[in-house]
């Protein structure tokens, strides 16, 4: 793999991502989903790496799917056998948004600029989303016949929704940061001259907690939103017990009636 589409800057506890095809608004191919796996899937191995961010190199976040890729773009040739662009789905985009979404870390998107269709899902299902005020969010799915893919029909109305989901995905009209946060959709604009320096503080300050507790925490939200609510108390005291008897609890309650700041181990 010559080309690097993924930069890794390590930072510390933090592992920072940012896509790398500037010249094509970070656009997805098949070797750039790759790499973002890859990329992904080394940072769930390494001990050291307790939080990690993705970005975009350039003007951009992502313009999602490359509409150019030959291996999805449809054949002007009214001949040619059409392509099967649910099999890009199956083999790229499922598995990073599952690997995404069961990160053993916390992962901070920082929006540097538009994010349109599986870009914009990409971000939207990271567990922290900033974005800079000039960045928008495109549901642009409609736009050329599609549906929202990379998890845009499951995280859209559980973040915003049922009314305003259907309105970004149906209109696939840009929506301007400031509104995205107004809505829910993500947690916090900032000026863009402090997107990097925010998203990498939060980055740090989740890196310093305990990330196991930080895990099950994302995992029981999730949960909860299929269960009823006794169930869901169950879950809570399921997963409380569990974490009662790791080491990060044992450290938190010490350093609090010690009057210090912990030092959390458990991932
Ligand atoms: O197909 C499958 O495998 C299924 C999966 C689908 C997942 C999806 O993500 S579908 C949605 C795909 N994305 C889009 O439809 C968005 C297309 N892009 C745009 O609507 C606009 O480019 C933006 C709103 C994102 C940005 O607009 P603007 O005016 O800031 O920039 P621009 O001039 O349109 O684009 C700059 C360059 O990037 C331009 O190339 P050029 O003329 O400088 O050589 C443009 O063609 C290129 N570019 C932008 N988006 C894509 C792209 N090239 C390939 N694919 C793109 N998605």
């Amino acid at each position: 793999m010559s080309e690097h589409l993924i930069q890794i800057e390590p930072q510390g506890a933090v592992r920072l991502l940012r896509l790398n095809r500037p010249e094509a608004l970070n656009a997805f191919t098949a070797p750039l989903l790759s790499q973002l796996r890859q990329a992904l899937e080394s940072a769930a191995e390494d001990r050291e790496t307790r939080a990690v961010v993705i970005t975009g190199a350039g003007r951009a976040f992502s313009a999602g799917q490359d509409l150019a890729d030959p291996h999805v773009a449809p054949s002007r040739d009214p001949g040619a056998a059409p392509k099967d662009i649910g099999h890009m789905l199956e083999h790229y985009y499922i598995p990073l948004a599952l690997r995404l979404r069961s990160m053993p870390v916390p992962v901070v998107a920082a929006v540097n600029g538009v994010a349109a269709g599986a870009g914009a899902n990409l971000a939207l299902g990271c567990d922290l989303v900033v974005a800079g005020e000039s960045a928008s969010f495109i549901q642009a799915f409609s736009r050329i016949g599609l549906i929202p893919d990379c998890g845009g029909t499951w995280l859209l109305p559980r973040l915003v929704g049922r009314a305003k989901a259907l309105e970004l995905a149906l209109l696939g009209d840009k929506l301007k940061a400031a509104e995205a946060e107004r809505i829910g959709l993500i947690a916090r604009v900032v000026p863009d001259a402090e997107l990097a320096g925010t998203a990498l503080a939060i980055a740090q300050r989740l890196a310093a907690m305990p990330t196991r507790a930080l895990y099950e925490t994302r995992a029981a939200l999730d949960d909860a939103m299929k269960l009823d609510y006794e169930p869901a108390l169950k879950r809570e005291a399921q997963l409380q017990s569990q974490l009662g008897f790791a080491y990060d609890y044992l450290e938190g309650t010490a350093a609090f009636l010690d009057k210090r700041s912990p030092e959390f181990k458990d991932r």
